[in-house]
């Protein structure tokens, strides 16, 4: 349900059930946790890159698993965010090497909301992101109530998470909410090779760089400021580091280890 492969420090996920526009089942739920882990303790692993199989990116939690007319207890969906979605949403957050979504086609309801949790989103210029929990009675989860307001701010979080209207990829690049809407057909490549520039580049530093933009919204300056102090120490220790400016002053590229 989920095809990875590991290339030059590319951890290439590609999300796949296609017939189902890849919609989370347990099974693609777990087998997507374990890899974004293995992201975490494998060093060869220098980006990640989470893209969909077909022509959509992602539907959301697939709702043939919770046909109500099957019967069964109530269902307890907290348990099931606790359990199968936001672990997931944690490690990408958490992995300290960078995560670039390509966003291939539409994607829906917690499909939506794990594309905004990654580091740097492309989308092809027919994707659509659809909230599409209020057309189910549900509310926004895979932190898209926390990215939606976060990053576009409550009267844009709110119309969409009430209205489930979809967002055309390039208005979503307009807005902020992801880095570019790309054509279609250069996509892949364009996402393929930003994966590889920056699995070819410092990790420890790039790693550092996403842990420290992500304390902002919640420090003070003062606490940023002593942030940026401790993490530029242990930057300037690296190998990279070194290497970078050697590279630099022989005017040569740099050949970082990410180290
Ligand atoms: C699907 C799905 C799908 C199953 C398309 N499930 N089959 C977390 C915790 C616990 C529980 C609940 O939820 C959550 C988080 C959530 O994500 S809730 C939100 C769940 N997702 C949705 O409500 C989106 C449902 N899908 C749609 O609204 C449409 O399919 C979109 C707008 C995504 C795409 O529309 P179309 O391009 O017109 O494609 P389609 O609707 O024809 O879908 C193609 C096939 O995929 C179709 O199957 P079929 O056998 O008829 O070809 C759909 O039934 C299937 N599919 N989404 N979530």
């Amino acid at each position: 349900t989920v095809l990875a492969s590991l290339d030059t420090g590319v951890l290439r996920l590609t999300l796949n059930r296609p017939d189902k526009l890849n919609s989370f089942n347990e099974e693609m739920l777990l087998a997507l946790r374990a890899q974004i882990r293995r992201a975490h303790e494998d060093e060869a692993v220098r980006a990640v890159l989470l893209t969909g199989a077909g022509r959509g990116f992602c539907a959301g939690q697939d709702l043939g698993d919770r046909d109500p007319r099957k019967g069964g207890p109530v269902p307890d969906l907290g348990h099931t965010l606790e359990t199968f979605y936001n672990p997931t949403l944690r490690l990408i957050r958490g992995l300290e090497k960078p995560v670039i979504c390509a966003v291939n086609g539409v994607a829906a309801g917690a499909g939506a909301n794990i594309a905004f949790a990654c580091d740097i989103v492309l989308a092809a210029k027919s994707a659509k992101f659809i909230q599409a929990f209020a057309r189910i009675g549900l509310i926004p989860d895979a932190g898209g109530s926390w990215s939606l307001a976060r990053i576009l701010g409550e009267p844009r979080a709110k119309a969409l998470a009430l209205t489930a209207e979809p967002l055309p990829a390039e208005k979503a690049a307009d807005w902020g909410l992801i880095w570019k809407a790309v054509e279609d057909a250069e996509l892949m490549a364009e996402a393929a090779k930003l994966a590889g520039s920056l699995a070819a580049g410092p990790t420890l530093g790039l790693g550092l760089t996403k842990r420290l933009i992500q304390a902002a919204a919640t420090n003070s300056l003062d606490e940023q400021l002593d942030m940026e102090r401790d993490l530029q120490q242990q930057a300037g220790r690296s190998a990279d580091y070194a290497e970078g400016v050697t590279a630099f002053l022989d005017k040569r590229p740099a050949r970082f280890t990410g180290k």
